[in-house]
């Protein structure tokens, strides 16, 4: 069994550099090439595969397995593998550096699998509508398990789209309109013109990490390669001034958070992996 109480998180194989941190500050996302081990990245599969086999009541919603998506989110609170990457791998550590917060504390993780052939397309959308959470400090770390090409889903974001001041409405793999606040503005059609925006993605191998904003705008296609399977983790990370902000259209929390509206993000829910070292 995994001791919370004894782990501690594990540094990165390297640290970013300046360049990379420059690019994520202009561009919102960066590809952050070999930042963990082969043995995380095994690890992770294992957690995914428990997740699989036991996914959770919302990942049984949130999934559309008759055409070959796998989702599932908050997996650490179930899962043991979960649990161990939460605590000990070295993704706090990059979340640190990124979030340049000596205080780290884990927001939430979630999956997003797509079989071969699968025809679920990621939606454009960005993230911080999703969430009742606000803060400047948050951040989304997107590790694949697989090699993932354009082709096999690969994950594609606006540049600089976090410097926009626009609002987008919530929108899910499912076109679950429960999230979709009416107060909020359309995506644009970015699909229809794509020559008009500046488009970052990349082939990736296990390894690798895309590293983004919660405001910057991505989404992905579905899977239309015949072979590559495409796992990927979210891992979701925030420093000390993120607070819980419940807005309506949200993305629903475990009900035991123990949190009140302005409370700093903590608790058993959202544990803080490193504090002010
Ligand atoms: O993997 C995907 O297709 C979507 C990932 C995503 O939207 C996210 O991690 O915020």
């Amino acid at each position: 069994m995994f001791d919370m109480a004894t782990s501690q998180p594990e540094a990165p194989s390297r640290v970013l550099s300046g360049f990379e941190m420059e690019a994520l500050r202009q561009d919102g996302v960066i590809c952050a090439p070999q930042v963990l081990s082969q043995a995380w990245v095994d690890r992770i599969a294992i957690g995914i595969e428990g997740t699989q086999s036991a996914p959770s009541a919302l990942g049984e919603i949130l999934s559309l397995k008759d055409r070959g998506f796998f989702a599932d989110l908050f997996m650490w609170l179930e899962n043991d593998d979960f649990r161990h990457i939460v605590f000990s791998s070295p993704l706090a550590r990059l979340a640190q550096q990124v979030l340049d917060s000596p205080t780290v504390t884990h927001w939430y993780d979630q999956l997003f699998l797509k079989e071969p052939g699968s025809d679920v397309p990621t939606p454009w959308h960005h993230d911080l509508t999703f969430w009742p959470i606000s803060g400047d400090q948050i951040v989304s770390i997107w590790i694949p398990i697989d090699s993932v090409t354009s082709e096999s889903s690969g994950l594609e974001f606006v540049r600089g789209s976090h410097r926009w001041s626009n609002r987008f409405k919530a929108i899910t793999p499912d076109y679950n309109s429960f999230m979709v606040n009416p107060e909020l503005e359309d995506m644009p059609d970015i699909d229809s013109n794509r020559d008009e925006y500046e488009l970052l993605s990349w082939d990736l191998e296990p390894g690798d990490v895309l590293i983004f904003h919660p405001l910057v705008v991505h989404g992905s296609s579905g899977n239309s390669s015949s072979n590559m399977m495409r796992r990927a983790l979210s891992s979701r990370w925030v420093g000390a001034d993120v607070v819980y902000d419940p807005k309506p259209h949200t993305m629903p929390l475990p009900r035991n958070h123990g949190l009140d509206p302005g409370d700093r993000l903590g608790g058993p829910i959202f544990p803080t992996v490193l504090s002010g070292e």
